[in-house]
């Protein structure tokens, strides 16, 4: 079972991570560089050894690759993963006058009554972004996030690049090529990001009429990040496999700071314990032809059948 090689690496970093201070103030143990390898016709990665909500995963898929960067598409889909970036800007600009929202992440975990004040507000927001198109173009906007930069990267002279586009059509017209590269990380744009991308960048290999894909991601929470990481790339690399009439390879995933937080310790360890099952499959609608036009009804996992999820605090 393929799932061995992420189990394998939190072992890894439980023996030999070092202590790492963090942005968050969490801490971690670290280890710098590191690599799973998957191969898909072994069954989808979705890991067994605790559950992972896939629809959150394969409906943030979707939106990246349409270049949505409005969270108006994910609340539509019941999918909270990026409320808070937007809710910051909402609090902070002048049209807020709701109570005081400040540091609302930190404080929603150490105060119990401002927890219900901030679930509220936010339960406000989100009505209003799904309700309201003006408010949600305005404040349900998170900039030069994914989206951006795969479908309509602005280039120096003001002209926009598709990659994912580009990239897609040269694996069907050029298949031996070893620039099939799609870029994140645009210098440019991070002063204006609230967090710089994580998967920086990702490379398509084709050989055998089987599509592999490679993804450097500079910086991985091993425990609750990287699961879901490790669908979304396997996810993608099957949906750009099936428009060009290959099979899914492999899906190599390689790390720079690779870590496990502090407060995560426990978990992994309860994690390690329990037995993989079988992977499930993944199954897609053969009717749809083009990356561009899934949606969420069009993608399915079939033989799911994980431990239970477990529970840990996200490092902000
Ligand atoms: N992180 C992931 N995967 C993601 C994502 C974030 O593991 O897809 F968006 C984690 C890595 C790190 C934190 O723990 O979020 C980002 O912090 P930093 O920018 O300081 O690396």
């Amino acid at each position: 079972e393929s799932e061995k090689v992420y189990l394998d690496l939190c072992q890894y970093i439980l023996q030999n991570g070092v202590k790492k201070e963090d942005r968050t103030g969490t801490g971690t143990i670290s280890t710098f560089g590191a690599q799973m390898r998957f191969d898909l016709e072994k069954g989808f990665p979705l890991l067994t050894t605790k559950k992972i909500p896939f629809r959150l995963i394969a409906s943030e898929l979707l939106w990246f690759i349409k270049g949505d960067t409005n969270i108006r598409y994910l609340l539509k889909h019941n999918n909270n993963i990026w409320n808070e970036w937007a809710f910051k800007a909402w609090i902070e600009s002048d049209v807020y006058t709701g109570p005081d929202m400040t540091n609302f992440g930190l404080r929603a975990q150490n105060d119990q009554e401002f927890h219900l004040l901030y679930q509220e507000q936010m339960e406000l927001f989100k009505k209003r972004i799904l309700d309201d198109a003006d408010f949600a173009a305005q404040f349900g906007e998170l900039g030069n996030v994914y989206g951006k930069q795969w479908r309509d990267w602005t280039a120096s002279n003001g002209q926009s690049i598709d990659q994912l586009k580009e990239v897609i059509e040269t694996i069907k017209t050029n298949p031996s090529s070893r620039r099939l590269i799609v870029s994140a990380w645009n210098p440019e744009d991070l002063p204006n990001m609230a967090l710089p991308p994580c998967h920086t960048m990702f490379q398509f290999y084709v050989t055998e009429g089987r599509l592999s894909c490679q993804l450097y991601q500079r910086s991985g929470d091993v425990f609750l990040g990287i699961p879901f990481n490790i669908a979304s790339y396997a996810l993608l690399t099957h949906l750009i496999a099936h428009e060009c009439g290959l099979k899914a390879g492999e899906f190599i995933h390689t790390l720079g700071d690779a870590h496990i937080y502090l407060n995560h310790l426990e978990q992994v360890e309860e994690q390690l314990n329990r037995t993989p099952k079988a992977l499930p499959e993944l199954l897609l609608n053969k009717n749809v032809t083009s990356v561009f036009d899934f949606e969420m009804e069009d993608i399915n996992i079939e033989n799911y059948l994980p431990h239970p999820a477990i529970k840990a605090p996200v490092a902000v």
